[in-house]
Formats: C-alpha cells, structure tokens, sequence
C-alpha cells in the first residue's frame, strides 16, 4: 500500500520534533493523497503532527499558523492556498524562529520568509500538457477549452502560462474558453456543462485542458451526458496522475495526465531533519518531477498500483 510512496532513505531523526501542518483542504483526489502520505511518513519518523483543515480559506490558514507559533511548535508546513497575502503571519513564524516549509504551491513573499518550497514545476506541468495537445493534433484545426484551478493559486497561474507557451506558434490551436473549475470534480462538470452549451453541444470543442485531473474527470461526465465521447470527440489532458484518470484512460476517455507526486512531505522532512539537527541550510526550491502518461503506459496497471497509495 501506502509504503510504497513513502521515502526510503536512513533519516537521522526527526522522532519528538513536533511540526504544524497547515493544509488547504480535500479539493482533490491529489490534495488527500498528500494528507494520507504526510501523516505516514511523519508517523515512520517519529514526529508528531499537528493537521490543521483549512476548508479551501486563507484566513484558516493564518489562523493555524498563529496557534502553531503559540504552541511553540519546532516547524511548520503550509500548503498555502493562494500566493498572496503571506507576509505578515510567515514574519510572526520568523521573528519565533520557527522555520516554515512551503509544500506544493508557491507565494508571492520575500524567501527569507520560509526555509524552503517543495513543489513541482507547475509551468513546465502546463508546457508539457500543451506540447503533447501540439503534438496529438498536428495541423489539424483544434479549439481548446481550459478549466482552471483555484483563483489566485500558484497552480492556476502557473499552468495556464505553462499551457499557453507550449501552444505558443501553433495557430491552429485556440484556447476559446478557460474559467475556474476550483480543481473540484463537481465545479470541473458544472463549468464544462456550460462550455458545451457555448459551444453548440460541444461539436466545435477539440480539446479540454483541465489544471487538475478531478476536474477533468467532471469534464468527462459532462461530455458523456452531452452525447460526446471524451477521448475522442472532445481530447482530454490534465495534471496530477491520480488513479482515476487511468481508469478513464483504460476506457479510452481520457488522452494524457502528468504526474505530480503526493509525496511532498518526504523531502520536506529530510529538508527539516538536515536543518534542526545539523545546521544545514537546504535548497530553496526542491522541484519533483513531472512526468507525462497516455494510454500507451499501461493505464490499468497505473490504476491499480496508485489505487492503494492513499488517494
Ligand atoms: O494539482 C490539485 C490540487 O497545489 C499543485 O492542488 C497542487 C494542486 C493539485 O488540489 O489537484
């Protein structure tokens, strides 16, 4: 199961640290997948963690983070929802000397303010995804359709301008419509019911390029219940590798994902470990991989090795 995704390395000791963590809530197949893999592996080192829900909101978050700082907690994680607004509460976390570890978004604040960020290249995860659309369609004609992730979110930002440079020079693909689907399943059906409509039932729709595969998955159904067939009618690219969009892969419905691990929260403790216990100051910028899949990687072995993994 679970163990699989978990770090491997001999870690010196991060056993009686206690750490805050401050996540942004369960939007996303990935988002529980993070939660699950955090509390396993500080459960593996010993540390003890302190999870803190904010609900999708800034200001629990900042709250969290307060009661952390009062408690006297030795590090903290946050998942920040949004990139702006961070400057104050991670000055309060400094000035207690209480180093602070971004997990998978990144903000707009000075790096003095957090000891390092472990995420991946949400701009390259967009490039990727258009390159592979550039690539699937050749010159033939393509409108695509964008369902965004959570307004103001270093993702959304950074994966619409990943997408938009990798279709950069191909004027045969248009983006015609893109609004926020706030990288919920529900949201991803409901706005991508609307782009149908828009768009003649969906007959002028190419493609749909969805920031997280949840939303991507919402997209499917809708095409479904519109009378098209995704993965044909309408192409489908998206990003997270979650096991559900290999099951739709396996169905032929849907066309390429790339891959963001759950497990943020490995290198962040080794990140930490090496810092409260030998003084060493890591990167500030830890990037993971980003990895393409299409049907052609065994989808339905993909689904049923990730199945177990906390998602
Ligand atoms: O892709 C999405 C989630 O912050 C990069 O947040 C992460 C994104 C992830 O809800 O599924």
């Amino acid at each position: 199961g679970l163990a699989a995704l978990l770090s491997t390395a001999a870690h010196a000791d991060l056993s009686g640290k206690v750490i805050g963590f401050s996540q942004i809530g369960s939007e996303s197949g990935w988002r529980a997948a993070e939660t699950s893999v955090t509390k396993a592996e500080a459960e593996k080192r010993g540390v003890d963690l302190k999870f803190a829900d904010a609900q999708q909101k800034q200001e629990n978050q900042i709250k969290a983070i307060r009661g952390f700082i009062a408690q006297g907690v030795d590090a903290i994680l946050v998942a920040p929802v949004v990139s702006t607004g961070w400057d104050e509460v991670l000055t309060e976390a400094k000035e207690a000397s209480i180093p602070v570890v971004l997990l998978d978004r990144g903000i707009d604040a000075s790096q003095d303010l957090y000891l390092t960020s472990v995420a991946s290249d949400q701009v390259k995860e967009g490039r990727v995804a258009g390159e592979w659309l550039v690539k699937t369609v050749g010159d033939k004609p393509c409108n695509v359709v964008e369902l965004q992730g959570t307004v103001g979110s270093s993702p959304a930002i950074n994966r619409k301008q990943g997408f938009e440079e990798g279709i950069a020079g191909h004027a045969n693909i248009t983006l015609t419509r893109s609004q926020t689907g706030d990288f919920t399943r529900a949201k991803g059906k409901e706005v991508m019911e609307g782009f149908l409509k828009a768009e003649g039932g969906g007959k002028s729709i190419c493609a749909v390029y969805a920031h997280n595969d949840d939303m991507a998955v919402g997209a499917i159904q809708a095409i479904k219940d519109a009378g098209l067939k995704p993965g044909s009618d309408i192409l489908v690219v998206s990003i997270d590798a979650v096991p559900d969009i290999f099951a739709a892969m396996a169905a032929g419905e849907a066309n390429a994902t790339v891959e963001l691990t759950p497990n943020m929260a490995g290198p962040a403790f080794d990140a930490l470990d090496a810092f409260l216990n030998g003084g060493t100051v890591p990167e500030k910028f830890i990037i993971t991989e980003s990895k393409l899949y299409t049907p052609a990687d065994n989808p339905q072995g993909e689904y049923e090795a990730r199945k177990g993994l906390g998602y």
